[in-house]
């Protein structure tokens, strides 16, 4: 297919067109999420310059000046239309794969939360409370596509792989598709790698871009043909999804928000747990390097007796010495003056050589 006819294709996608209907279904909304600063505002923004083929834009506001900072440039679920069934929707970056960040992306790819609002990482009881909440906003008839936007540059700890896997296969579960995910920065790292992680963690459609940015915006005939292969691919799993499945939007919503409360509930527990489990740990250590410092004190108690006692008997020794050498001259003296009377002392010998010195 060439770029015009996979542009057709796109533009004429519609949940109408399918072999049993829309099943309740009339938009795609492919809901990006990943971590700081990977690159998810700067997709949005090559998905929208290829789309519109114009001037580039910054239209999801993608850091310009980007830093490596970690605060997070987008705060907002805001959604980008792109045809009148397909939507991009931008999210705010996950600092870590947490509980709390989860529970808010599961709740996202389960249609339970409006578009165009603050993200905020709530706990358990706000999120139950915000989904609630946002029942009459939401649109039963979205149809939510997860792609998980990853930098290149990113490398992988087995933590890190284990928490994404997990990740992965829940949003299958809330979305009945797999992730699709969108490797950014494609030229800045070890892209077979990075590929070759993704497909072991059970991802089967990768894709991966150079995204155009404000910096570096020359069309170029390849990135404009990727971006519409992916946009292909996305409407592709959507129809499978759809044509594939007898399908009850209201009935799968509710069982999604079962899933995500039961979820959050859970893990809430676990974080609990763990906040425990580290206020214990904390306090053992404590209490372990406080009797450390006690038995440190006492040993340098004992030492300091010691060297008090050595230094009381060395004291004792010298005095003793003394007082053995004075009796041993008096004594000498003694014998002296009964043999030749009318000789010098020893006494006064010594008394002489102490006033020469
Ligand atoms: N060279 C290059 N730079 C990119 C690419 N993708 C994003 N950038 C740059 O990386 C920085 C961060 O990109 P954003 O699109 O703002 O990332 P984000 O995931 O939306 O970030 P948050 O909203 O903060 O989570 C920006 O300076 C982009 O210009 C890419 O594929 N190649
Ligand atoms: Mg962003």
């Amino acid at each position: 297919m060439n770029m015009d006819e996979l542009k057709q294709v796109i533009n004429n996608f519609s949940f109408d067109r399918c072999k049993q209907g829309n099943q309740g279904f009339n938009r795609i909304l492919i809901q990006l999420f990943g971590m700081l600063g990977h690159g998810k505002s700067s997709f949005i923004n090559t998905c929208m310059y290829v789309w519109e083929d114009g001037e580039y834009l910054n239209w999801a506001k993608a850091d310009e000046e980007y830093n490596g900072h970690f605060g997070g440039l987008t705060l907002e679920r805001i959604p980008h239309k792109l045809t009148e069934n397909i939507m991009l929707v931008d999210n705010r970056g996950l600092a870590v794969m947490d509980g709390y960040e989860t529970g808010e992306i599961f709740a996202q790819l389960g249609n339970l939360l409006p578009l165009g609002k603050e993200v905020e990482w709530n706990h358990e009881f706000k999120l139950v409370e915000k989904t609630v909440q946002s029942e009459k906003l939401i649109k039963y008839s979205d149809f939510i596509v997860p792609v998980f936007v990853h930098s290149v540059k990113e490398t992988f700890t087995a933590e890190k792989i284990s928490d994404l896997k997990k990740v992965f296969h829940t949003a299958r579960g809330l979305t009945g598709v797999y992730p699709i995910v969108v490797l950014t920065h494609r030229t800045f790292g070890n892209l077979t790698s990075v590929e070759s992680t993704f497909k072991d963690m059970g991802i089967e459609r990768i894709f991966s871009f150079e995204n155009y940015t404000q910096e570096d915006h020359f069309k170029t005939r390849c990135r404009h043909e990727e971006v519409l292969k992916f946009l292909q691919e996305v409407i592709k799993d959507a129809q499978f999804r759809v044509e594939h499945q007898t399908r009850d939007p209201v009935i799968e919503m509710q069982e999604r928000k079962q899933f995500v409360i039961k979820y959050v509930h859970e893990q809430e527990k676990r974080m609990t747990q763990i906040k425990l489990e580290k206020a214990k740990a904390l306090e053992q250590a404590k209490k372990i390097k406080e009797l450390k410092r006690q038995e440190e004190a006492i040993k340098q108690e004992r030492e300091r007796r010691r060297q008090a006692q050595e230094e009381e008997m060395r004291r004792t020794r010298e005095h003793f010495e003394k007082q053995k050498l004075a009796e041993e001259i008096k004594r000498s003296e003694e014998i002296q003056s009964h043999a030749k009377p009318g000789r010098r002392k020893i006494s006064d010998l010594f008394h002489i050589r102490r006033n020469n010195k």
